[in-house]
């Protein structure tokens, strides 16, 4: 017996597992659909430990740290879009780009981060209309000497504060470049990573500079159907672990006041506190929401995705709030241990596992016990739904899709690294 199944155990077991799901009214073929519908924005950065293309000796700063020296990263673009492309191929879907301002191509020239133009992204944006990805963009605040002081657009000087000004507006001029060629709006993330090793006695200034600046990168407005700016904050990092002057109300009292996207990184909040609660409320008083879906472990918010409870909870709160289409979902997570292009394949399929976990949830039943008061029922069914043959929904999507089954993506995997990332030094 081979070790992979054959195609007609997959239509048999979805045939059965369909059935199933019909019992409880759940159309499994529409969940299938729908699935096929969301694109899930992949960040580069994983490829290469957020090295990015400005210099080979440049050091990760901004207080987070990709460890591990698994071998075969990418040194240069043409690497990072073939390791994308296999990641890509592996994954059932269409799916995003999400870019950061140092993968810039400049043809070897030094380029200053506030002089950065759309043509320095042109190979990207060639790549991106053949095989069809949109792309969303980043500033880089970090890895830079002029954030060496660990501040910049809440910088104390005018010259640091006004340098960051202009490269976060040269990145809005990039990202609404990218929405009008491939069109599908790009999201221009800001994260910048200012804030104290130790307790500051002032937290009021800092976040006033930061207000202005902000308010100088978004003076001109931008047309959402090419560009949607996002704002992200994050509660520690290493090196400012008494205080961040974006924070999580900073940011949300910003993104409500001036009508921009709030970004919500899960990695970002306290060891218990979850942000799958957080998503209605914050989508009652903003438009929409940008995701970096990441997983906290200890002092490190960016280990690649799993589908853990909390990842479920977020699919859930999207899917039975009706929010697939205020939701823009991103991955950001770095993990150097192990495969690179795996660790992409892994973080996103187990996304899209707890996405189709949700659409293939009896929710107007649920629904209807919550509002009758029968919560043992409610209990009960969300006990007995855990236990539901959604794996063979989810290997019959892979069928659908083209992409390898269960497993065996790995032995693409393990081909690729042979014959692509082992000969990389
Ligand atoms: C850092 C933020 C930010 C970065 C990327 C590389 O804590 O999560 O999103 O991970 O910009
Ligand atoms: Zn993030």
């Amino acid at each position: 017996m081979s070790n992979h199944p054959t195609d007609k155990q997959i239509q048999d077991a979805y045939a059965l597992a369909q059935e199933r799901y019909a019992m409880l009214g759940v159309d499994a073929d529409q969940a299938l659909e729908t699935l096929a519908q969301i694109s899930i924005s992949l960040h580069c950065w994983q490829g290469d430990d957020v090295a990015g293309f400005e210099s080979p000796d440049t050091e990760l700063g901004g207080g987070i740290a990709a460890t591990g020296n698994y071998p075969g990263k990418a040194r240069n673009a043409d690497e990072l879009r073939s390791d994308l492309d296999k990641a890509y191929s592996l994954i059932p879907g269409s799916h995003r780009l999400n870019l950061h301002a140092i993968y810039a191509e400049t043809g070897g020239k030094k380029v200053e981060r506030n002089e950065l133009r759309p043509e320095h992204f042109a190979a990207w944006v060639a790549w991106a209309k053949e095989t069809g990805h949109g792309i969303d963009f980043n500033p880089t605040c970090f890895s830079h000497p002029k954030a060496e002081s660990g501040f910049t657009l809440a910088s104390y000087d005018e010259g640091i504060r006004q340098f960051w000004i202009e490269h976060c507006i040269a990145c809005r001029v990039i990202g609404e470049h990218f929405g009008r060629e491939l069109g599908t709006p790009c999201v221009t993330n800001v994260w910048i990573p200012d804030g104290f090793k130790d307790t500051p006695v002032d937290r009021k200034t800092p976040r006033l500079l930061l207000k202005d600046s902000l308010d100088k990168i978004f003076a001109e407005k931008m047309d959402p159907r090419y560009h949607l700016d996002a704002v992200e904050s994050k509660l520690f990092g290493l090196g400012s672990e008494s205080y961040v002057v974006g924070s999580h109300e900073f940011y949300l009292g910003y993104a409500i006041t001036n009508d921009v996207l709030l970004c919500l990184d899960s990695g970002h909040f306290h060891p218990t506190e979850v942000i799958s609660d957080k998503l209605s409320s914050v989508l009652t008083f903003v438009d929409e929401v940008l995701l970096h879906v990441s997983r906290g472990v200890r002092w490190d918010s960016d280990h690649v995705v799993i589908l853990s409870d909390e990842v479920q909870a977020i699919a859930q709160e999207i899917v039975r709030g009706d929010f697939l289409d205020r939701v823009h979902i991103g991955l950001d997570f770095f993990d150097a241990s192990i495969n690179r292009v795996a660790a992409w394949v892994i973080g996103t399929r187990s996304t899209m596992r707890a996405l189709l976990l949700a659409l293939l949830e009896p929710i107007d039943q649920l629904r209807e016990m919550e509002v009758s008061g029968d919560y043992t029922g409610r209990l009960a069914l969300l006990e007995e739904l855990k236990g539901l043959p959604s794996g063979a929904v989810w290997d019959y999507f892979c069928l659908q899709q083209n992409v390898p089954l269960g497993i065996s993506f790995m032995d693409e995997i393990r081909e690729y690294e042979k014959r692509e990332l082992s000969k990389r030094s």
